[in-house]
């Protein structure tokens, strides 16, 4: 940004009148798309040299001892007994499910990802929705108590943004209504709660590890616990339900992870520090970049835990003279891949929609902070100058809202 507040896009363009935005005609801020959370990729002679042992040893998958050694240093990292690793997290999720037996109803967030509400619902049960804090955007637990009944089997709270769920509140909720207790811990790899590592907490805490991810191997997923029997349930059951050599014990699925994918792990883990680095220093930057901007505020991570800060996330005022899509659609103009997640809300989503329509009512804050999100690109593929320029690019948009809006409004009336 120059002194006077004008943003040199370096060869794409310096927004000084409104004509220069992309929305109006101006070139893009940015010559490629900068998307929301580009993969990180650790050193790719690392990788080659993973292969180059599976090629030698032409094991490419079925407990591989590629993924027989990420699953012990992951179990390693988090502190935890096992950590199950599967080909995404969802089918991580829909074996905790089922190992645990879970049945009639289960509590969740409406503001999380949709795959938790699907793995119920195909499952046979009922996703119950439940609000988030106003403040933390974490499962409400006054209201989770208040959703428990005598068919509550589980509660599922996510640690949105890589920030831990209320872990204790939720704990001795599902003590009292004797239901497990899980957690979604999909942003949360590298988190800590109360100084121990994510991964821990409740019955099982499940993973992602899609490239999108702090950590990622391509695609895949875990699900950590300190419960032996649901581990080595969960063993036989991503692999068809064998247990031995070719004894099968019940119906089990496909979901193991292959060679490859934890070549990837490896690769990834090995440089994670600086990774983390790297993506707290891309937060930092915006954090400093957009503290003045008016109607717009930047979600904090706690200071007193660790987080990879992997996702820059902010909200805007809802009285501003633009709306959060219209702020959403010029930055897509200026091809910053900004993301609305998670809009509307899995119960404003179908078949959650039309199954359960009285939802809704419940659930305000779910729908404040729902229409109000904008998740910025971030992480470590992020560099602190980008950073830098997307911010200015939003203070330009925020502070000239009014003449957008204006000119906006007239591009659309006849
Ligand atoms: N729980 C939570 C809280 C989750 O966030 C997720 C997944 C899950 C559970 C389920 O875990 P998995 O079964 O997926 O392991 C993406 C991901 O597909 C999904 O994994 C993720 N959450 C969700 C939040 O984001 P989309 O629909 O946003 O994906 P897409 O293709 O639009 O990609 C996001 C951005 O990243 C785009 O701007 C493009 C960019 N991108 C993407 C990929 C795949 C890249 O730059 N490179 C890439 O390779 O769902």
């Amino acid at each position: 940004m120059d002194e006077s507040g004008n943003i040199d896009a370096g060869g794409g363009a310096v927004k000084v009148d409104l004509g220069d935005l992309a929305i109006f005609g101006g070139a893009p801020a940015f010559p490629v798309p900068l998307h929301v959370n580009r993969p990180n990729a650790g050193a790719r002679a690392d990788f080659e040299a993973y292969l180059d042992r599976a090629w030698q040893t032409r094991w490419f998958t079925n407990d591989g001892p590629l993924a027989t050694e990420l699953e012990a240093r992951l179990a390693e990292r988090l502190a935890v007994a096992h950590c199950v690793l599967t080909c995404n997290g969802t089918a991580a999720m829909a074996l905790t499910v089922r190992a645990l037996g879970l049945s009639g109803e289960v509590i969740i967030p409406s503001y999380t990802f949709v795959s938790t509400a699907h793995v119920l619902h195909l499952a046979g049960l009922r996703p119950v929705f439940c609000d988030i804090d106003p403040v933390t955007w974490t499962i409400d637990a006054g209201h989770c108590a208040r959703l428990v009944t005598a068919r509550t089997s589980a509660l599922i709270g996510t640690h949105l943004w890589g920030r831990a769920c209320d872990v204790e509140a939720l704990g001795a909720i599902a003590a009292d209504a004797g239901a497990h207790l899980l957690f979604d811990a999909a942003h949360a790899f590298g988190s800590t709660h109360r100084g121990l590592p994510i991964g821990r907490f409740g019955t099982a805490e499940i993973f992602s590890f899609h490239a999108t991810k702090a950590f990622h191997t391509f695609e895949g997923g875990a699900v950590a616990t300190n419960d032996d029997a649901l581990a080595r349930e969960l063993r036989s059951a991503r692999n068809f339900g064998f247990v031995g050599y070719d004894a099968v014990a019940e119906a089990g699925v496909n979901a193991k992870m292959s060679e490859i994918h934890a070549a990837m792990g490896l690769t990834n883990l090995a440089s994670l520090d600086a990774t983390f680095a790297r993506s707290r220093a891309a937060h930092e930057a915006y954090s400093e970049a957009l503290a003045s901007i008016e109607g717009l505020s930047v979600l904090r991570y706690y200071g007193d835990e660790v987080s990879s800060r992997h996702y820059v996330v902010v909200t805007l005022d809802p009285d501003a003279p633009l709306t959060r899509d219209e702020v959403v659609q010029v930055l897509h103009a200026e091809n910053v891949v900004a993301r609305r997640y998670f809009h509307p809300g899995c119960h404003r989503l179908e078949p959650y929609r039309t199954l359960y329509p009285e939802a809704d009512a419940a659930l305000p804050v779910t729908r404040r902070v729902a229409a109000s999100v904008i998740v910025l690109p971030g992480g470590a593929e992020v560099s602190a100058e980008e950073a830098e320029r997307v911010s200015g690019l939003l203070r330009f948009v925020l502070e000239n809202a009014q003449p957008i809006r204006g000119r906006l409004d007239a591009r659309r009336s006849p």
